[in-house]
């Protein structure tokens, strides 16, 4: 079954549409995947997320996608955690007549994907962590998600002292869940240093500019290592990078740059510059 991924959406529905005229896809059997980011910075996320809903609904488990930093973001606004008037490009998506089933569609997106072909995700592994390792606790962020705890999940740093309804003991049981969340959608490098070994670096430009003791979290031996790729996007200042085990498809469409897709069976690539009018303010 040809499987097509797209990289990070960010709202830009016209450019989406234009992609997706190019790809010889057969939506009767073909599956179509995308690495997450579907909203944010271009000015339609309403429009991504109603098109991602019916791609769910038409394709069934053909279609994939996986929370990326920016969903999260939009969870966090939903949630009341963090200002939506930081992120006037997610205000649509809290505004619009069908926000909750938008936003509950999010909360039911999978962190990560596993098949046969490849393994999704939306940013990066720690080298520890297997496949069935990122499965077991892909599988609990998204039981965190579904759960009336999701606002802690979504919230970044330490959890709030407002949330003190929520006994002190579910907090920290949610560490775990806080961690896999946070290197799955946010990780591009870790530390190499014996000291502070596979932390996150904050980091979002080009690995060759990434501080001496930062590198790609895919340079690591990592025990996810197997067959199939890993496929991922979130990192566009990496631009396309396609290997055999690793595939990053964030080639910075929310830059001005361009939306990119690559067939997994034979990493034919397919990409469109981005419409202007994605990455316009609208009043
Ligand atoms: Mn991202």
């Amino acid at each position: 079954m040809p499987t097509y991924v797209i990289g990070d959406i960010h709202g830009c529905r016209r450019t989406l549409e234009r992609l997706l005229q190019e790809l010889p896809f057969d939506p009767a059997c073909d599956a179509l995947w995308t690495t997450g980011d579907l909203v944010n910075r271009g000015n339609d996320s309403v429009g991504v997320l109603r098109w991602a809903r019916e791609q769910s609904d038409q394709l069934g488990d053909r279609f994939r996608t996986v929370i990326g930093n920016h969903d999260v973001h939009l969870l966090a606004c939903a949630a009341g955690s963090q200002d939506p008037s930081r992120r006037p490009a997610l205000r649509p998506v809290l505004d619009a007549p069908d926000s909750a089933e938008l936003i509950d569609f999010v909360r039911g997106l999978p962190v990560a994907v596993s098949t046969r072909a490849a393994l999704l995700i939306h940013a990066g592994l720690l080298p520890t962590w297997s496949r069935a390792t990122v499965a077991t606790r892909a599988r609990r962020v998204e039981e965190g998600l579904q759960s009336e705890l999701w606002p802690l999940l979504v919230q970044r740093g330490s959890p709030s002292r407002e949330r003190a309804d929520v006994a002190d003991d579910l907090v920290v049981d949610l560490q775990e869940e806080r961690q896999t969340l946070a290197v799955l959608t946010r990780a591009r490098c870790l530390d190499q240093r014996d000291d502070r070994l596979h932390e996150m670096v904050d980091f979002s430009g080009p690995p060759s500019e990434a501080p001496p003791h930062a590198v790609p979290w895919f340079t690591f031996d990592g025990k996810w290592r197997d067959d199939s790729p890993v496929v991922f996007g979130h990192w566009a200042a990496l631009g396309l990078h396609l290997q055999d085990t690793v595939m990053g498809l964030d080639s910075g469409c929310s830059w001005g740059h361009r939306l990119s897709a690559v067939r997994l069976e034979d990493q034919r690539v397919f990409q469109v510059p981005v419409v202007p009018r994605d990455l316009e303010r609208t009043a």
